[in-house]
């Protein structure tokens, strides 16, 4: 094939889909060592609870048991507390405040499903039958699930390190220009907007697989990492297990991770260790129970929101207080999503002048709670977008126009809230979006719906994000512990095949086939000649991981650096070859050619000769193998507008998304087909958590919706058939012009599914998840406050 049907904007089927759909992929659980043991862990039934005593001797005496291990063995043999690598600060200037978390803990449990012990057996079964032999008496404390009760004086007290169970209160924006805008404004719009908690539910569940070598001192993990460099240089640097040349970290192929695996958990500290207290290569896998109460958990805003318009209907203040759930603990990341991957998007599509942001993190006896899918920006898109159809509502304007009315048009953009956007067109995607679902044609349709005895609705929501997460400066003046740049590798074989090493990690992204696009439209090789190596610390040499829609703008970015220096030392040996000037020499579709001549060169001759080196130009090393750090200036600003139509069934309250259309701007597209599959994903997960997700807690802090009985994904017949487009305006921050496209349609769709149904049943008083009680209670109150 030549590069064109393979290269930079070629719907390529995934290469990696052969091994998935043919059942041949390799999952940390398929992973199997000589002599491995299996390990369970005995979990906490309470929210909150002393830890009176802990009796092993039974369990210990079982068959196949080679050890329980607890707390006190943990704490003996100096393995670090799990840390959160983003440093917060609150307005007056104190640092965050981290109460401490063991990866087994022996005094305090302070969530359901806290490991505080842990078996480790000859098989699964043994391993779980044992654990549940480990006799724990516990003295329950009361406990507290939710962030506003939670602040409330007299409220259980999770960590003495955190007074009243404030983890930092944080501010950003300018207080006296927003509140002088509030003095003067025409009209006011107030909310109060609940952002629900979610569960990840990546297909597949974390596990870890880990094995100590005693001779060579050395250790392997296996996990279900969506960053294994992170993850060595956590677990090494901060926890004491291992020196980072000792750790060798590989994450096979993982089965999606939506943000749920970037973070470091107990479990894979507690089987690095366990392997080297047993001398046995050591597995965990979890199942979903495990999964729902200990993979981190995303969202859980309480948020009070306030809109100041001018008399001509322009947006002059934006004030917002949140009040951010963390959980229990502090997870890796956690303390960076409700502030600068929140708060950073208030300004959504819109020039604001003056916005006001407060944000109150909070301590509870739930499963902590961290990234997923979106990370911050759904919530400040939920909240922005909701507030902005409310607004439009209260001042008898047509949404879609009402938004029109205050884009941001010139780019480079500052917004009062540390972003710069560097380029957009959001009237493009409005335009297109209005234009696919007939906009004027709504009212036709809500006629002949009413007809039916049916509500119609449409909502809009024009979204805006920031990704490609990474300048290092940048997020290192925020708080970040780690720079945010990427690492690639070019490895150019001596029969022209290329490998290519990138920090990034896929788990569902399809890397292994945008990457190798890539080069393929570079080199005009075939993409069966290119491979992408990824995911293993000793063959990757650093790189910082997949989030944040980050792979394509940053860690392709880092490829095309390390392309540019393979292609000049290529071109110059070309050169060389055929007797020319450098300057001179083009490469097109694979060959290396002499302009203005018929000398030519095919490209894996010209990587022949760097490696028999028996022809190479003066001074020239042999070997044709490069490598790259890219780290770029901003982030990238995908954005676009989103509008889902819906029919609501007055008498059940069940709705019907009926038509939905979204226009993006990812700028340069590589693979379109991958990208509506990451777009489709992400649609159908901000689809699931407006109408159907929710991790509901009782006031005893024991999750109610614990398994797929209870918290409801969102399956073929919930969601529409998608109508996608793209609008284009290139990112002028990387090489390649790309915007992330892997968060998209998460961030973009609830508002515009709660929009659509407060539309059709003209009540604004709903909260996520609209499932058909809440939006009948709505539709209820709405005609009791008529
Ligand atoms: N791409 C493209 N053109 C663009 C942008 C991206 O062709 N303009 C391609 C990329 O080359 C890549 C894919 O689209 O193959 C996604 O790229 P990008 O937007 O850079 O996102 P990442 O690869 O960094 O993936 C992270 C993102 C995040 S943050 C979450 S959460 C998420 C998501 O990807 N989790 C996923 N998509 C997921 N998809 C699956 N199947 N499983 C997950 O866990």
């Amino acid at each position: 094939m030549t590069s064109s049907a393979e290269g930079i904007g070629a719907r390529v089927t995934r290469r990696e889909d052969k091994r998935f759909v043919t059942g041949k992929g390799r999952y940390t659980d398929d992973m199997t060592v000589p002599g491995m043991a299996h390990a369970a862990f005995v979990r906490s039934p309470h929210a909150h609870a002393k830890v009176t005593s802990l009796d092993a001797s039974a369990a210990r005496a079982m068959p196949g048991v080679e050890a329980v291990l607890t707390s006190e063995e943990l704490v003996a043999d100096g393995v670090g507390n799990l840390i959160c690598g983003w440093m917060i600060h609150s307005k007056d200037g104190s640092p965050m405040k981290m109460g401490a978390w063991r990866a087994l803990e022996g005094d305090t449990v302070r969530h359901v499903g806290q490991a505080v012990a842990v078996v480790v057996a000859d098989t699964p079964a043994r391993a779980r039958d044992a654990a549940d032999a480990v006799v724990v008496e516990y003295e329950p404390l009361d406990a507290v699930v939710d962030a506003l009760d939670a602040l409330k004086p007299g409220a259980p007290q999770l960590h003495p390190e955190a007074e009243g169970n404030l983890i930092y209160d944080w501010e950003i924006g300018d207080q006296a220009t927003t509140d002088a805008a509030f003095a003067s404004a025409a009209h006011v719009t107030r909310m109060e907007i609940r952002n629900n908690r979610l569960v990840p539910n990546a297909m597949e569940p974390r596990a870890a697989l880990a094995s100590y070598d005693e001779a060579e001192e050395h250790y392997t993990l296996w996990t279900t990492s969506q960053n294994p460099h992170v993850a060595r240089l956590v677990l090494s640097a901060f926890y004491n297990i291992a020196p980072e040349h000792k750790l060798r970290v590989i994450a096979p192929d993982v089965g999606g991770g939506f943000g749920s695996k970037i973070f470091i958990y107990p479990e894979e500290m507690v089987c690095l260790w366990a392997s080297k207290r047993t001398g046995l290569p050591v597995k965990w896998a979890a199942d979903r129970t495990e999964a729902f109460l200990t993979d981190a958990h995303g969202r859980d805003h309480h948020s009070e929101a306030e809109l100041a318009l001018d008399a001509d209907n322009r947006i002059t203040g934006f004030r917002v207080k949140t009040v951010a759930n963390l959980g229990a603990y502090m997870s890796l990341f956690s303390s960076s999503v409700p502030t600068y991957l929140y708060a950073t998007l208030l300004s959504g599509q819109y020039a604001i002048p003056a916005i006001h942001a407060n944000v109150k993190a909070v301590y509870t006896n739930t499963t902590p709670v961290d990234a997923y899918r979106g990370a911050g920006r759904p919530e400040a898109t939920y909240l922005v977008e909701r507030v902005m159809e409310t607004a439009a509502r209260e001042v008898g304007m047509d949404p879609a126009e009402f938004r029109r009315k205050n884009f941001v048009r010139s780019f480079p953009h500052q917004t009062p809230v540390i972003m710069c956007y560097d380029a957009g067109d959001y009237d493009a995607s409005l335009d297109a979006a209005l234009k696919a679902i007939d906009y004027a044609g709504f009212a036709a349709r809500k006629a002949e719906a009413a007809s039916r005895g049916k509500l119609r609705g449409i909502g809009f929501s024009c979204y805006i994000e920031a990704c490609g997460i990474a300048p290092s400066q940048a997020v290192g003046s925020l708080g970040a512990g780690v720079g945010l740049w990427e690492s690639a590798e070019v490895r150019v074989n001596p029969v022209g095949t290329i490998e290519v090493l990138t920090g990034s990690h896929s788990h569902g992204q399809g890397h292994e086939t945008t990457f190798a696009q890539l080069v393929s439209d570079r080199f005009g090789v075939g993409l069966d000649t290119v491979s992408i190596v990824h995911g293993d610390t000793d063959k990757v040499q650093f790189g910082m991981g997949t989030y944040g829609s980050r792979s394509g703008a940053v860690g392709m970015s880092a490829i095309v650096k390390a392309l540019d220096k393979v292609e000049a030392k290529a071109k110059k040996l070309a050169a060389h070859l055929m007797e020319a000037a450098e300057g001179d020499i083009t490469l097109e579709g694979g060959t290396f050619k002499v302009a203005g001549t018929d000398k030519e060169l095919p490209f894996f001759q010209v990587a022949l000769a760097a490696y028999t080196a028996h022809n190479m130009p003066e001074g020239m090393e042999p070997g044709l193998k490069e490598g790259a750090f890219y780290d770029p200036t901003n982030f990238t600003f995908p954005a676009g507008t989103y509008i889902c139509e819906v029919e609501v069934d007055p008498d059940t309250g069940k709705t019907e998304i009926v038509d939905f259309v979204a226009a993006d701007d990812f700028g340069t597209i590589i693979n379109p087909m991958i990208v509506e599959g990451q777009v489709h994903g992400g649609l159908t997960q901000g689809i699931g958590q407006a109408l159907l997700e929710n991790a509901a807690y009782d006031e005893d802090g024991q999750l109610l919706s614990g398994s797929y009985m209870d918290y409801c994904m969102p399956r073929a017949d919930d969601v529409p058939s998608y109508r996608l487009m793209t609008t284009m305006t290139a990112c002028p921050g990387n090489p390649l012009g790309m915007k992330g496209c892997g968060e998209a349609g998460a961030i973009g769709s609830p508002p515009a599914v709660i929009n659509a149904i407060t539309d059709a049943i003209g009540s604004n008083d709903l909260v996520m998840p609209a499932t058909p009680a809440a939006v009948w209670q709505a539709i209820r109150q709405g005609r009791t406050a008529e």
